[in-house]
Protein backbone atom coordinates (compact mmCIF):
# COMPACT_ATOMS: atom_id res chain seq x y z
CA UNK A 1 0.00 0.00 0.00
CA UNK A 2 1.06 3.35 -0.75
CA UNK A 3 2.09 5.77 1.79
CA UNK A 4 -0.01 8.80 2.34
CA UNK A 5 2.03 12.06 0.92
CA UNK A 6 2.25 14.68 3.28
CA UNK A 7 -0.29 16.90 1.48
CA UNK A 8 -2.96 14.62 2.01
CA UNK A 9 -2.07 13.84 5.67
CA UNK A 10 -2.64 17.63 6.01
CA UNK A 11 -5.51 17.92 3.67
CA UNK A 12 -7.11 15.21 6.08
CA UNK A 13 -6.14 16.39 9.36
CA UNK A 14 -7.77 19.83 8.13
CA UNK A 15 -11.06 18.52 7.83
CA UNK A 16 -10.76 16.59 11.14
CA UNK A 17 -9.93 19.98 12.95
CA UNK A 18 -12.72 21.78 10.99
CA UNK A 19 -15.36 19.53 10.43
CA UNK A 20 -18.50 21.46 8.84
CA UNK A 21 -16.85 24.78 8.20
CA UNK A 22 -15.95 25.47 4.94
CA UNK A 23 -11.95 25.83 4.31
CA UNK A 24 -9.86 26.65 1.27
CA UNK A 25 -6.50 27.36 0.09
CA UNK A 26 -4.97 30.19 -2.04
CA UNK A 27 -1.92 30.99 -2.52
CA UNK A 28 0.17 33.65 -0.34
CA UNK A 29 1.89 35.05 -3.68
CA UNK A 30 -2.09 36.58 -4.84
CA UNK A 31 -2.06 38.89 -1.54
CA UNK A 32 1.34 39.62 -0.55
CA UNK A 33 1.44 42.99 -2.44
CA UNK A 34 -2.12 43.70 -0.68
CA UNK A 35 -1.47 42.94 3.11
CA UNK A 36 -2.68 45.40 5.49
CA UNK A 37 -0.42 46.96 7.66
CA UNK A 38 -0.80 46.24 11.35
CA UNK A 39 1.21 44.28 13.90
CA UNK A 40 0.54 41.09 13.36
CA UNK A 41 2.52 41.75 10.04
CA UNK A 42 5.53 40.19 11.77
CA UNK A 43 3.73 36.87 12.93
CA UNK A 44 3.58 36.24 9.08
CA UNK A 45 5.94 32.75 8.34
CA UNK A 46 9.01 33.50 6.38
CA UNK A 47 8.61 31.20 3.43
CA UNK A 48 5.03 31.85 3.20
CA UNK A 49 3.48 29.80 0.66
CA UNK A 50 -0.22 29.33 0.89
CA UNK A 51 -3.59 31.22 2.41
CA UNK A 52 -5.79 28.22 4.70
CA UNK A 53 -9.13 30.48 4.80
CA UNK A 54 -11.74 29.30 6.73
CA UNK A 55 -15.51 30.80 7.48
CA UNK A 56 -17.26 30.99 10.76
CA UNK A 57 -20.63 31.17 10.02
CA UNK A 58 -22.60 32.88 13.03
CA UNK A 59 -26.50 33.09 11.34
CA UNK A 60 -28.29 31.37 14.18
CA UNK A 61 -32.33 31.63 12.68
CA UNK A 62 -34.49 34.80 13.05
CA UNK A 63 -35.62 33.83 15.86
CA UNK A 64 -32.46 35.02 17.83
CA UNK A 65 -32.65 38.43 16.50
CA UNK A 66 -36.24 39.68 18.04
CA UNK A 67 -36.04 43.11 19.02
CA UNK A 68 -31.93 43.07 18.72
CA UNK A 69 -30.38 46.41 18.91
CA UNK A 70 -27.30 44.82 17.73
CA UNK A 71 -25.84 43.81 14.62
CA UNK A 72 -26.36 40.05 13.94
CA UNK A 73 -22.42 39.72 14.18
CA UNK A 74 -22.36 41.11 17.56
CA UNK A 75 -25.13 38.92 19.18
CA UNK A 76 -23.06 35.93 19.97
CA UNK A 77 -20.09 35.80 22.60
CA UNK A 78 -17.07 38.01 20.90
CA UNK A 79 -15.98 36.08 17.88
CA UNK A 80 -12.84 37.25 18.35
CA UNK A 81 -12.41 34.63 21.09
CA UNK A 82 -15.03 32.35 19.70
CA UNK A 83 -13.39 31.73 16.04
CA UNK A 84 -9.74 32.78 16.96
CA UNK A 85 -9.83 29.67 19.67
CA UNK A 86 -10.64 27.12 17.01
CA UNK A 87 -8.43 28.56 14.45
CA UNK A 88 -5.47 28.72 17.03
CA UNK A 89 -6.19 25.23 18.25
CA UNK A 90 -5.83 23.93 14.74
CA UNK A 91 -3.00 25.76 13.83
CA UNK A 92 -1.12 24.31 17.33
CA UNK A 93 -2.57 20.35 16.73
CA UNK A 94 -1.16 21.08 12.85
CA UNK A 95 2.41 22.30 14.23
CA UNK A 96 2.21 19.28 16.73
CA UNK A 97 1.46 16.40 13.97
CA UNK A 98 3.98 18.27 11.50
CA UNK A 99 6.45 20.20 12.77
CA UNK A 100 8.69 20.67 9.73
CA UNK A 101 6.10 23.51 8.99
CA UNK A 102 5.27 26.80 10.32
CA UNK A 103 1.48 27.30 10.83
CA UNK A 104 0.44 30.61 12.02
CA UNK A 105 -3.02 31.58 12.99
CA UNK A 106 -5.02 34.90 12.45
CA UNK A 107 -8.19 36.38 12.52
CA UNK A 108 -9.89 39.93 11.46
CA UNK A 109 -6.79 41.73 13.01
CA UNK A 110 -4.78 40.08 10.13
CA UNK A 111 -2.33 41.18 7.52
CA UNK A 112 -4.48 39.00 5.11
CA UNK A 113 -7.19 40.76 3.56
CA UNK A 114 -9.42 38.27 4.46
CA UNK A 115 -12.48 39.07 1.76
CA UNK A 116 -10.20 38.29 -1.14
CA UNK A 117 -8.03 35.37 0.52
CA UNK A 118 -11.29 33.53 1.10
CA UNK A 119 -12.51 34.44 -2.34
CA UNK A 120 -9.47 33.14 -3.99
CA UNK A 121 -9.51 30.57 -1.94
CA UNK A 122 -12.63 29.16 -3.63
CA UNK A 123 -15.08 29.66 -0.36
CA UNK A 124 -17.45 32.27 -1.96
CA UNK A 125 -18.20 35.24 -4.31
CA UNK A 126 -17.00 39.33 -3.15
CA UNK A 127 -20.69 40.74 -2.81
CA UNK A 128 -20.99 44.50 -4.45
CA UNK A 129 -21.56 45.33 -0.29
CA UNK A 130 -17.36 44.03 -0.30
CA UNK A 131 -18.29 41.11 1.73
CA UNK A 132 -17.72 37.23 1.19
CA UNK A 133 -20.57 35.49 -0.04
CA UNK A 134 -20.42 31.69 0.94
CA UNK A 135 -23.08 29.79 -0.85
CA UNK A 136 -24.45 27.68 1.79
CA UNK A 137 -23.93 30.22 4.97
CA UNK A 138 -24.08 33.83 2.28
CA UNK A 139 -22.38 36.46 3.93
CA UNK A 140 -23.05 35.95 7.49
CA UNK A 141 -19.53 34.10 8.76
CA UNK A 142 -16.56 35.31 10.42
CA UNK A 143 -13.23 34.82 8.13
CA UNK A 144 -10.18 33.90 9.73
CA UNK A 145 -6.76 32.04 8.43
CA UNK A 146 -3.75 30.01 8.75
CA UNK A 147 -0.61 31.09 7.10
CA UNK A 148 1.55 28.11 6.54
CA UNK A 149 5.00 27.14 4.52
CA UNK A 150 4.20 23.83 3.20
CA UNK A 151 2.64 24.22 -0.32
CA UNK A 152 -0.77 22.86 -0.43
CA UNK A 153 -2.53 22.65 -3.85
CA UNK A 154 -4.47 26.17 -4.05
CA UNK A 155 -7.79 26.59 -4.89
CA UNK A 156 -8.55 29.12 -7.76
CA UNK A 157 -6.39 31.94 -9.24
CA UNK A 158 -8.21 35.17 -8.49
CA UNK A 159 -11.50 36.21 -6.76
CA UNK A 160 -15.52 36.25 -8.35
CA UNK A 161 -17.87 38.41 -8.03
CA UNK A 162 -21.94 38.41 -6.75
CA UNK A 163 -24.86 38.88 -9.24
CA UNK A 164 -24.33 42.55 -9.13
CA UNK A 165 -27.93 43.39 -8.63
CA UNK A 166 -27.25 46.52 -6.95
CA UNK A 167 -29.38 46.19 -3.91
CA UNK A 168 -27.03 46.21 -1.08
CA UNK A 169 -26.12 49.65 -2.98
CA UNK A 170 -29.40 50.91 -3.28
CA UNK A 171 -29.93 50.48 0.37
CA UNK A 172 -27.28 51.49 2.21
CA UNK A 173 -28.45 53.95 4.68
CA UNK A 174 -25.50 55.69 4.16
CA UNK A 175 -25.02 55.98 0.42
CA UNK A 176 -21.10 54.77 0.89
CA UNK A 177 -21.86 51.68 -1.53
CA UNK A 178 -23.17 53.52 -3.69
CA UNK A 179 -19.78 56.05 -4.05
CA UNK A 180 -16.95 55.22 -6.44
CA UNK A 181 -14.59 54.37 -4.13
CA UNK A 182 -15.41 52.34 -0.65
CA UNK A 183 -15.22 55.49 2.06
CA UNK A 184 -14.48 53.48 4.98
CA UNK A 185 -15.86 56.50 7.26
CA UNK A 186 -18.64 57.00 5.74
CA UNK A 187 -20.16 53.57 6.37
CA UNK A 188 -22.73 53.08 9.20
CA UNK A 189 -20.83 50.29 10.87
CA UNK A 190 -17.79 52.37 10.83
CA UNK A 191 -20.02 55.86 12.11
CA UNK A 192 -21.36 53.06 15.35
CA UNK A 193 -18.08 52.63 16.39
CA UNK A 194 -16.55 56.03 16.42
CA UNK A 195 -15.15 57.14 19.50
CA UNK A 196 -15.43 61.16 18.52
CA UNK A 197 -18.82 62.83 18.43
CA UNK A 198 -21.21 61.63 15.94
CA UNK A 199 -22.46 64.89 13.87
CA UNK A 200 -26.08 65.19 13.53
CA UNK A 201 -26.64 63.60 10.36
CA UNK A 202 -24.58 60.43 11.63
CA UNK A 203 -26.94 60.35 14.68
CA UNK A 204 -30.03 59.94 12.71
CA UNK A 205 -28.75 57.43 10.49
CA UNK A 206 -28.04 55.58 13.98
CA UNK A 207 -31.19 55.74 15.40
CA UNK A 208 -33.18 55.24 12.50
CA UNK A 209 -31.22 52.33 12.05
CA UNK A 210 -32.17 50.97 15.49
CA UNK A 211 -29.01 49.52 15.68
CA UNK A 212 -26.50 50.43 18.65
CA UNK A 213 -23.33 48.56 16.58
CA UNK A 214 -22.68 47.59 13.18
CA UNK A 215 -24.69 48.01 9.92
CA UNK A 216 -26.46 44.94 8.46
CA UNK A 217 -28.34 46.61 6.13
CA UNK A 218 -26.13 45.57 3.02
CA UNK A 219 -26.48 41.58 4.06
CA UNK A 220 -30.28 41.49 5.15
CA UNK A 221 -31.19 43.02 1.18
CA UNK A 222 -29.09 40.71 -0.46
CA UNK A 223 -30.60 37.75 -2.62
CA UNK A 224 -27.85 35.87 -2.25
CA UNK A 225 -28.50 35.36 1.48
CA UNK A 226 -32.40 34.53 1.17
CA UNK A 227 -31.66 30.95 1.96
CA UNK A 228 -28.21 31.32 4.39
CA UNK A 229 -27.86 27.93 6.65
CA UNK A 230 -27.96 28.22 10.66
CA UNK A 231 -24.56 28.33 11.78
CA UNK A 232 -23.07 24.72 12.77
CA UNK A 233 -20.78 26.57 15.71
CA UNK A 234 -23.07 25.62 19.15
CA UNK A 235 -21.19 28.50 21.13
CA UNK A 236 -22.91 31.03 18.96
CA UNK A 237 -25.94 29.86 20.38
CA UNK A 238 -25.31 29.33 23.67
CA UNK A 239 -24.30 32.71 24.46
CA UNK A 240 -26.35 34.74 22.29
CA UNK A 241 -27.69 38.49 23.41
CA UNK A 242 -29.76 39.94 21.04
CA UNK A 243 -30.61 43.02 22.93
CA UNK A 244 -28.00 45.24 24.91
CA UNK A 245 -29.02 47.35 27.39
CA UNK A 246 -27.15 50.64 28.34
CA UNK A 247 -24.61 48.94 31.52
CA UNK A 248 -24.40 45.80 30.85
CA UNK A 249 -20.98 44.07 31.01
CA UNK A 250 -18.96 44.48 27.33
CA UNK A 251 -16.68 41.50 28.31
CA UNK A 252 -16.64 38.97 25.70
CA UNK A 253 -18.64 41.00 23.24
CA UNK A 254 -17.55 41.33 19.60
CA UNK A 255 -17.71 45.11 20.38
CA UNK A 256 -15.40 44.56 23.45
CA UNK A 257 -12.36 45.76 21.76
CA UNK A 258 -14.18 49.49 21.94
CA UNK A 259 -14.46 49.60 25.59
CA UNK A 260 -18.33 50.53 26.76
CA UNK A 261 -18.35 54.57 26.40
CA UNK A 262 -19.48 53.72 22.66
CA UNK A 263 -22.16 51.43 22.91
CA UNK A 264 -23.60 52.95 25.56
CA UNK A 265 -23.79 56.10 24.13
CA UNK A 266 -25.48 55.09 21.34
CA UNK A 267 -28.02 53.03 23.33
CA UNK A 268 -28.60 56.08 24.79
CA UNK A 269 -28.99 57.89 21.62
CA UNK A 270 -31.80 55.06 20.42
CA UNK A 271 -33.45 55.21 23.88
CA UNK A 272 -33.85 59.22 23.71
CA UNK A 273 -35.42 58.33 20.38
CA UNK A 274 -37.75 55.91 21.66
CA UNK A 275 -38.88 58.06 24.34
CA UNK A 276 -39.42 61.24 22.06
CA UNK A 277 -41.92 58.80 20.31
C1 LIG B 1 -11.49 47.57 8.41
C2 LIG B 1 -12.66 46.62 8.34
C3 LIG B 1 -13.94 47.17 8.36
C4 LIG B 1 -14.18 48.66 8.16
C5 LIG B 1 -13.98 49.00 6.68
C6 LIG B 1 -14.60 47.95 5.75
C7 LIG B 1 -14.08 48.00 4.32
N1 LIG B 1 -14.91 47.48 3.43
O1 LIG B 1 -13.01 48.49 4.02
C8 LIG B 1 -15.65 48.81 8.66
C9 LIG B 1 -15.65 49.21 10.12
C10 LIG B 1 -16.52 49.80 7.89
C11 LIG B 1 -16.15 47.38 8.54
C12 LIG B 1 -17.47 47.05 8.50
C13 LIG B 1 -17.94 45.75 8.40
N2 LIG B 1 -17.22 44.63 8.53
CO1 LIG B 1 -15.28 44.59 8.53
N3 LIG B 1 -13.43 44.38 8.43
C14 LIG B 1 -12.46 45.22 8.33
C15 LIG B 1 -11.11 44.48 8.28
C16 LIG B 1 -10.52 44.50 9.68
C17 LIG B 1 -10.11 45.00 7.26
C18 LIG B 1 -10.70 45.25 5.85
C19 LIG B 1 -9.68 45.87 4.94
O2 LIG B 1 -9.15 46.91 5.25
N4 LIG B 1 -9.38 45.19 3.81
C20 LIG B 1 -8.30 45.59 2.93
C21 LIG B 1 -8.80 46.52 1.83
C22 LIG B 1 -7.73 46.70 0.79
O3 LIG B 1 -9.90 45.85 1.26
P1 LIG B 1 -10.89 46.58 0.28
O4 LIG B 1 -10.66 47.99 0.12
O5 LIG B 1 -12.29 46.14 0.70
O6 LIG B 1 -10.51 45.81 -1.04
C23 LIG B 1 -11.13 44.63 -1.41
C24 LIG B 1 -11.63 44.75 -2.80
O7 LIG B 1 -10.70 45.45 -3.57
C25 LIG B 1 -11.74 43.31 -3.13
N5 LIG B 1 -11.30 42.94 -4.45
C26 LIG B 1 -10.07 42.92 -4.92
N6 LIG B 1 -10.04 42.37 -6.13
C27 LIG B 1 -11.31 42.04 -6.42
C28 LIG B 1 -11.83 41.44 -7.54
C29 LIG B 1 -13.20 41.19 -7.59
C30 LIG B 1 -13.76 40.48 -8.77
C31 LIG B 1 -14.05 41.63 -6.52
C32 LIG B 1 -15.53 41.44 -6.58
C33 LIG B 1 -13.48 42.24 -5.39
C34 LIG B 1 -12.12 42.42 -5.37
O8 LIG B 1 -10.90 42.56 -2.28
C35 LIG B 1 -10.17 43.47 -1.47
C36 LIG B 1 -9.83 42.83 -0.15
O9 LIG B 1 -10.96 42.33 0.55
C37 LIG B 1 -11.60 43.05 7.86
C38 LIG B 1 -10.71 41.91 8.34
C39 LIG B 1 -9.56 41.69 7.36
N7 LIG B 1 -8.36 41.54 7.89
O10 LIG B 1 -9.75 41.62 6.17
C40 LIG B 1 -13.02 42.99 8.46
C41 LIG B 1 -14.09 42.20 7.74
C42 LIG B 1 -14.00 42.48 6.24
N8 LIG B 1 -15.33 42.77 8.24
C43 LIG B 1 -16.27 41.92 8.43
C44 LIG B 1 -17.60 42.25 8.83
C45 LIG B 1 -18.49 41.10 9.32
C46 LIG B 1 -18.05 43.56 8.74
C47 LIG B 1 -19.51 44.04 8.85
C48 LIG B 1 -20.53 43.14 8.12
C49 LIG B 1 -19.88 44.18 10.35
C50 LIG B 1 -21.26 44.79 10.59
N9 LIG B 1 -22.33 44.01 10.50
O11 LIG B 1 -21.34 45.96 10.87
C51 LIG B 1 -19.41 45.45 8.20
C52 LIG B 1 -19.72 45.42 6.70
C53 LIG B 1 -19.54 46.76 6.04
C54 LIG B 1 -19.15 46.63 4.56
N10 LIG B 1 -20.14 46.48 3.69
O12 LIG B 1 -17.96 46.59 4.27
C55 LIG B 1 -15.84 40.52 8.08
C56 LIG B 1 -16.42 40.14 6.72
C57 LIG B 1 -16.85 38.70 6.59
C58 LIG B 1 -17.37 38.40 5.22
N11 LIG B 1 -18.28 37.46 5.12
O13 LIG B 1 -16.96 38.99 4.26
C59 LIG B 1 -14.26 40.67 8.10
C60 LIG B 1 -13.51 39.78 7.12
C61 LIG B 1 -13.84 40.39 9.56
C62 LIG B 1 -13.80 38.90 9.90
N12 LIG B 1 -12.65 38.42 10.35
O14 LIG B 1 -14.74 38.17 9.77
N13 LIG B 1 -15.12 46.49 8.47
Amino acid sequence: MSEKTTETLISEKLKELFGPLPFGVSSFSLIRDRLIDCRAKSRIPENAARVISVAFPYYLGKEYYVNSNISMYAVPADYHRIAGDIIKNAAALLRERFPDYQFEPFIDNSPVPEVFAASCAGLGVIGKNGLLINETYGSFCFLGEIITDFPLTPGRDAPTSCIDCGECARQCPSGVLRGECFEKDKCLSDISQKKSELDENEKEMLVDSGCAWGCDVCQKVCPMNEHAAVSPIREFYDTAQPVFRAGDSVEDRAFAWRGDKVINRNIGLLNSQNSEK
